[in-house]
């Protein structure tokens, strides 16, 4: 970390950044935060000064080692520093960088955002945890000079202790780096927009010396939903105390003592079910002497048989569509307004289910999910051709599962996670994504494990040797599309005896709204429409498939696409990517959907 005070060796080592590497954040230290919404949260959002640096020059030249760094950059220095922190430009967190710098569109180097912030602790042992709630992809933070660690990851939060750096004035400096390499998650090649920044919020958590880190709260799964199982784990040098939980809603209120920072509750207690008509959600309380944290949780049961998918002991068709997150003004940035619009254009066609593609959005999503009665499909980025064989990439995929497991297994609404999309059925994938299935079993063993498969096209045929590892069967399908012979579907499916419940993740094409055509006229609207009408009526017809959610619900940016009717956007939405003029093959989902519902 230290500087050699020579400039120029300095500037010239090209293995500068493996000092930034030596402590990770991940999920190890991820508290959770769902409980602690308001007492105790600061923002950090707002206007951060901030560079584009192209050359990465923070990093390699170390620039918040330097002593004048703190207050302010250039102009407290006798050197000549490259840097002004108070005079750069102001950008608002969060924020994508491209959509709020019209000459950032395209930018994907590393961000260096920067800011100040005053602390004043309210008592003598409290504990300071900054936390980010996604920035994308490699995060390395300094605070005071000091590099706290770096994350890995696009989507996914994470959080520092900085008690024991933090000042009572500070210099807090991010440095986001948003390239695409070939051993990340993803990797180079997506088929959706690198975004880049601080994209989510930022805050400040004041906890006790010995706080409530995480909490799984959750009907035990052999009992007949009649036992409720509650993990509390501890961070902190008491970390053995009374730990009290209380569901009022169910009269529960127990307290015992933890073990080595973990006490584990079974409750007897029938609790109304979670369902999307009915989602009830029980007030939880978890408290110590001197911590304490409220949650909403549901109580579902989430299970399958042979070729079906079982909600609170009744089968259920995932009546769903795909979304991204991407908006066309925001980008990745979302706020509760936007989720509860999709969920509305979701409800409209008479929608039950969303997979969420291909990354973890925002956190809100699933607890907006929960009050109105969403099931919900998560993902993380194993997109496409990662790679597969490099023990670093694993690494940071399965830290990113581990983190959205995290944050979200409190959430009744998701019912899936799923490990992967669309990779080719090697070993060296296998083995990856096999891992990954025992990964999320190990965190959770409530829910339902999938991955989006491809199909073995020669044969035709629904096949994947991953599929042993899963409990539903994920198939994506572009037929009538990329292979324009429909005929081939109702072949696939009747050649088929995959021996678990099917969920057709995708199937679809494009269309630009305003495109009018016959339906031989591909990106016409005519054709979508008339391609969902069969895609329904074989897929409806089929005993194994037990969901549907066709790609995709909104028209989204995608540097890839750049043919007439693309620019630059992928039109397979249902609706445009004004999120409001729907397309003709909406109304056919819904037509179906409708039919679906009793
Ligand atoms: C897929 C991918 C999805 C793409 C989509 C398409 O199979 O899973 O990420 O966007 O096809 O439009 O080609």
């Amino acid at each position: 970390m230290e500087k050699t005070g020579n400039f120029q060796a300095d500037i010239h080592d090209n293995g500068y950044e493996a000092k930034f590497l030596e402590k990770r954040l991940d999920h190890t230290s991820l508290l959770n935060l769902a409980g602690r919404m308001a007492d105790g949260l600061e923002s950090l959002d707002g206007q951060w000064n901030f560079a584009a640096d192209w050359y990465d020059t923070c990093k390699r030249a170390n620039w918040p080692a330097d002593s004048a760094q703190v207050s302010g950059g250039a102009e407290e220095s006798n050197r000549p520093l490259d840097y002004d922190w108070e005079a750069w430009e102001r950008i608002p967190v969060p924020s994508t960088w491209n959509l709020a710098r019209r000459e950032l569109l395209y930018f994907e180097g590393s961000g260096v955002y920067t800011r100040t912030f005053r602390y004043t602790p309210r008592s003598a042992d409290e504990r300071l945890i900054l936390r980010f709630e996604g920035a994308a992809y490699r995060t390395t933070v300094f605070l005071n000079g000091v590099c706290l660690g770096t994350h890995d990851g696009a989507s996914t939060p994470f959080n520092v202790d900085i008690t024991q750096t933090v000042a009572r004035e500070n210099r807090l400096v991010v440095a986001v780096d948003a390239r695409r390499l070939p051993t990340r998650v993803p990797m180079e090649n997506t088929d959706w927009y690198n975004y880049g920044g601080l994209y989510r919020n930022v805050l400040l958590l004041r906890v006790p010396a010995t706080y409530i880190k995480d909490w799984f709260v959750r009907l035990e799964r052999s009992s007949a939903c009649s036992k409720i199982r509650a993990d509390v784990w501890l961070d902190g040098a008491k970390a053995s105390a009374k730990v009290k939980l209380s569901i009022p809603g169910l009269g529960v209120a127990e307290e015992i003592q933890s073990q080595d920072g973990v006490a584990s509750f079974t409750i007897d207690a029938e609790p109304e079910l979670w369902s999307p008509t009915r989602p009830r959600l029980y007030e939880v309380e978890i408290s110590t002497d001197n911590d304490s944290v409220r949650d909403k949780i549901g109580f579902r049961e989430i299970k399958t048989t042979a070729h079906d998918i079982y909600l609170n002991g009744e089968k259920i068709f995932l009546k769903g569509v795909s979304v991204h997150e991407d908006h066309i003004l925001m980008g990745k940035t979302t706020n509760s307004a936007t989720i509860r619009a999709t969920i509305r254009d979701l409800k409209e066609m008479h929608g039950n289910y969303l997979r969420l593609a291909h990354y973890p959005h925002d956190a809100r999503f699933a607890r907006i999910a929960d009050e109105e009665g969403i099931l919900l499909w998560e993902e993380i980025p194993v997109y496409w051709a990662i790679a597969f064989d490099h023990p670093e990439t694993y690494r940071d995929a399965e830290n990113q599962l581990a983190e959205l497991i995290l944050r979200d297994r409190n959430r009744a609404s998701v019912i899936v996670w799923s490990v992967g999309n669309e990779n080719a059925d090697t070993d060296a994938r296998l083995t990856f994504m096999s891992e990954l299935t025992k990964k999320v079993r190990s965190l959770d063993e409530t829910r339902l494990v999938s991955a989006a498969c491809l199909v073995n096209h020669e044969k035709l045929v629904i096949e994947d040797r991953l599929a042993d590892f899963l409990d539903v069967f994920g198939v994506n399908e572009y037929y009538g599309w990329y292979d324009p012979d429909f005929s081939k579907l109702p072949q696939l499916l009747a050649n088929s005896n995959p021996g678990k419940p099917v969920v057709v993740c995708e199937f679809g094409g494009g269309a630009r709204i305003g495109q009018h055509g016959s339906t031989d006229d591909l990106f016409s609207l005519e054709f979508q429409e008339n391609l969902y009408k069969k895609q329904v009526e074989t897929l409806k017809r089929c005993p194994f498939i037990a969901g549907t959610s066709p790609w995709i619900l909104y028209d989204f940016r995608c540097p890839r696409r750049l043919n007439r009717y693309q620019e630059g956007f992928n039109r397979k939405g249902l609706i445009d990517s004004d999120r409001s003029s729907k397309k003709p093959a909406y109304f056919v989902m819904r037509d179906f959907y409708r039919e679906l519902t009793p």
